[in-house]
């Protein structure tokens, strides 16, 4: 069959992402021997135009989309995707008679609500690498899609799921040859990375996360072997900043320091990074074994410096776990950067003041701190679950596409909101969502690129925000 494959994603905020997982499914639908073409819509000046004539020029049987994000997950400056998702098929719809499947991070997340939004006739979860081939070999022989495991159907109004199969081994299926589907140039220009996932699943039980039901609740750990020859091929090919975007990279941490050695062992030129590192795991040995492997830049996700707060999102680790990191980090020269959530259940005014207070006391002033305020809620999630008991959620899950926030009851959004402004204006390298919503930050990765500045460029926040503050510009 002819497969086209869109990725639909343009956003450029906080930074343009590669289009990994939409890579993997053109990856997986050429290995089983179909015509597949790629179609990326990050770049494109008229992206309506040019999907209209890669449906007419290419007349696909089979049109993918890949669909990431369903909104910025941001409260105060909210951004839905999902309409102009819902424009672009249409627009497919309308220039070919292609079938039309959805896929990707957003379509695990609310599979049911983005098909009735779209129209889509099928959406495939789970592993595109496995899924992906039986589902169009099913369509390619006349059997029902639905026989296949990870897809789903609206039909006559009704919603029928064939449950992803979460048992698929990770491996080779996890690295697509990127340059046959993107313009990797165009991404290096704006400062992007090329992601890599050296594992599946999550074990973690964090109540307002989606993690666990779009890849099971088991790892499915990637040979270290074969992710260092992924590392290795895209060395070869020019590839300078590879990001791991594991749900959690340093857990199992066993795993994360076999890969570590590997890499350090055999140096292929590029810059490592990772956003995705659970204070639980972040001690001495890992940061000196990352340091050795060459992470260029490092992401740590504590969400909150109380312990109560932190029980109450379910995580697995207190502020002694943060204490360590913090402690681990400041002994090694690679740039971090702290992710606070603020506002989730058991959160009040001091519990806020306690996690500032740890920013202020155990950040060094050359790394960064970004604060999210409010939690998105899914479906499907404790929290969604805890919302609605506590009566602050009422919108039927079929309406959860439009951003809801959970915001606890024990902290208000005006306060929250204005003590987050007075601490990212007292410290230069605290950050929220309004730096991530100024409308030049694009701009700038292209202007940092130019300049040769290496990345993170988030290593510098500090830096430009006081450039601009001096220009006169709010950050
Ligand atoms: C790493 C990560 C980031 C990194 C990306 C770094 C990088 N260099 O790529 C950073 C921190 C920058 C980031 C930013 C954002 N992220 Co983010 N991110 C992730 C994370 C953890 C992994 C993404 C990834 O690369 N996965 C690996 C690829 C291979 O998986 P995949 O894309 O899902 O694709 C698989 C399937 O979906 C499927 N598939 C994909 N396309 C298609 C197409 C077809 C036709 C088929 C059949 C199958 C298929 O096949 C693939 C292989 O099985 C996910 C969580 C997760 N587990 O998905 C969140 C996630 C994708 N992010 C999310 C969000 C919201 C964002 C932001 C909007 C806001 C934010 N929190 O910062 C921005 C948007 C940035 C942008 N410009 O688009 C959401 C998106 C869904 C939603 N809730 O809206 C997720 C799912 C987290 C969540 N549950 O909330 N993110």
């Amino acid at each position: 069959m002819k497969i086209l494959i869109v990725s639909v994603n343009r956003s450029r905020q906080p930074a343009a992402v590669l289009p990994y997982g939409a890579c993997v499914a053109a990856q997986a639908a050429l290995n089983s021997g179909h015509e597949t073409r790629f179609l990326d819509l990050m770049f494109e000046k008229g992206p309506v135009k040019a999907l209209e004539r890669a449906c007419r020029d290419f007349r696909p049987d089979v049109a993918g989309f890949s669909l990431r994000n369903i909104d910025n997950n941001d409260m105060r400056y909210p951004v839905s995707y999902t309409a102009e998702a819902a424009s672009f098929i249409a627009a497919a719809r309308r220039a070919c008679g292609a079938k039309i499947v959805l896929g990707g991070a957003a379509a695990a997340v609310m599979p049911e609500a983005l098909l009735r939004l779209t129209g889509a006739d099928w959406c495939v979860l789970g592993e595109a690498s496995s899924s992906f081939p039986l589902f169009l070999a099913a369509l390619s022989t006349g059997r029902d899609p639905l026989s296949v495991r990870g897809v789903c159907a609206v039909a006559n109004g009704l919603f029928s799921a064939n449950p992803p199969d979460f048992s698929t081994p990770s491996g080779a299926g996890l690295f697509p040859d990127f340059g046959l589907w993107v313009d990797l140039s165009s991404y290096a220009r704006h400062m992007v990375s090329v992601p890599l996932k050296t594992k599946l699943g999550c074990p973690f039980g964090c109540v307002y996360c989606t993690y666990p039901s779009g890849e099971g609740a088991g790892y499915r750990l990637c040979p270290p072997e074969t992710a260092l020859r992924a590392v290795r091929d895209l060395a070869a090919s020019g590839v300078r900043d590879i990001e791991f975007v594991d749900n959690v990279f340093n857990s199992p941490y066993a795993h994360a320091m076999e890969l570590c050695g590997l890499l350090a062992g055999n140096r292929v030129g590029a810059r490592f990074h990772t956003m995705e590192l659970n204070p639980e795991f972040t001690d001495e040995p890992l940061l000196e074994a990352m340091e050795r492997a060459g992470f260029a830049g490092i992401g740590i996700t504590a969400e909150s410096a109380d312990d109560g707060v932190l029980a109450s999102l379910g995580k697995n680790y207190n502020s002694s776990h943060l204490e360590r990191a913090a402690a681990a980090v400041e002994k090694h020269a690679i740039p971090c950067m702290w992710v606070f959530l603020l506002g989730g259940p058991g959160e009040t005014r001091e519990t806020v003041r306690r996690t500032l207070d740890f920013a202020r006391r155990r950040v060094r002033p050359s790394d960064t701190v970004f604060f999210n305020a409010g939690v998105r809620l899914y479906p499907g999630t404790p929290l969604e679950a805890a919302a609605r008991l506590e009566g602050s959620l009422t919108k039927p899950q079929a309406e959860m596409l439009e951003p809801v926030f959970y915001l606890s009851p024990g902290v208000d959004k005006d306060w929250l909101l204005a003590t987050l402004a007075a601490a990212t204006r007292e410290h230069m390298n605290f950050i929220a969502s309004d730096t991530l919503a100024l409308p030049f930050l694009s701009g700038l990765y292209g202007l940092a690129h130019f300049a040769g500045v290496k990345q993170p460029l988030w290593k510098h926040t500090g830096a430009i925000r006081r450039v601009l503050k001096g220009l006169g510009v709010r950050s």
